[in-house]
């Protein structure tokens, strides 16, 4: 199979993050890509959005969480995924508020970074306030350290990819809970193989 993923993306990285857990890693093929500027990724994905995942029959599946799903499928006791039940709905809010506010994230990353006059500082606002809510609502919430399912591989996802967009943010500060979680959670090889970096030449 192939991963076509940019080593920015925190949706790239949670897909990376479950492939370690689940012991799938050596059955992909990283391609790393720009998501922005590679015409081959909307000939596979019509949203040219990493991750991006083509099976060895050629049929490709995009949207993190499916990949995520499609991988736990592969594996002879599926785990990430908990069966119909509160564990399962559990997991899927978790991956649902921490996917969101990746998204809010990335937005405010780039906006940070337009001229003035081309920025809403109200949406900056917004994003801002949405990404500590989801940290408040994270620091309340009983995470796991083994069993992890999807739900804790997208908080993983989420606070890795702040440390590495912002790393002078001391997000950890009014959450000790989930920084101590984190701290637990990223000494694990499935995080250190997966670290973000600068896309190649930068
Ligand atoms: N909901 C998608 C989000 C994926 C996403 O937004 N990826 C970004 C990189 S972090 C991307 O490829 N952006 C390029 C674009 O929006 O054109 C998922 O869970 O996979």
């Amino acid at each position: 199979m192939e991963l076509w993923y940019a080593p920015t993306s925190p949706f790239a990285r949670k897909v990376r993050i479950a492939t370690h857990e689940l012991g799938l890693a050596d059955r992909i093929r990283l391609v790393e890509v720009d998501p922005w500027t590679d015409v081959r990724l909307r000939t596979l994905n019509p949203l040219a959005k990493v991750p991006t995942l083509v099976l060895e029959s050629g049929e490709v599946l995009y949207e993190s969480g499916v990949l995520c799903e499609y991988l736990d499928s592969l594996t002879p006791e599926p785990h990430l995924f908990p069966a119909a039940g509160p564990q399962r709905w559990r997991a899927l809010l978790l991956q649902g508020l921490a996917d969101g506010a990746s998204t809010v994230a990335s937005r405010l990353f780039a906006d940070e970074r337009r001229p003035a006059n081309q920025r809403a500082e109200a949406m900056l606002a917004r994003f801002t306030q949405a990404i500590d809510a989801a940290l408040r609502a994270l620091e309340s919430q009983a995470l796991r350290t083994d069993s992890l399912t999807i739900g804790e591989v997208s908080v993983a996802a989420l606070l890795g990819s702040l440390d590495f967009r912002w790393p002078e943010r001391d997000w950890r500060a009014p959450c000790p809970r989930l920084a101590a979680w984190f701290q637990q959670l990223d000494a694990r090889p499935s995080m250190r193989d997966t670290r973000h970096r600068l896309p190649a030449g930068n």
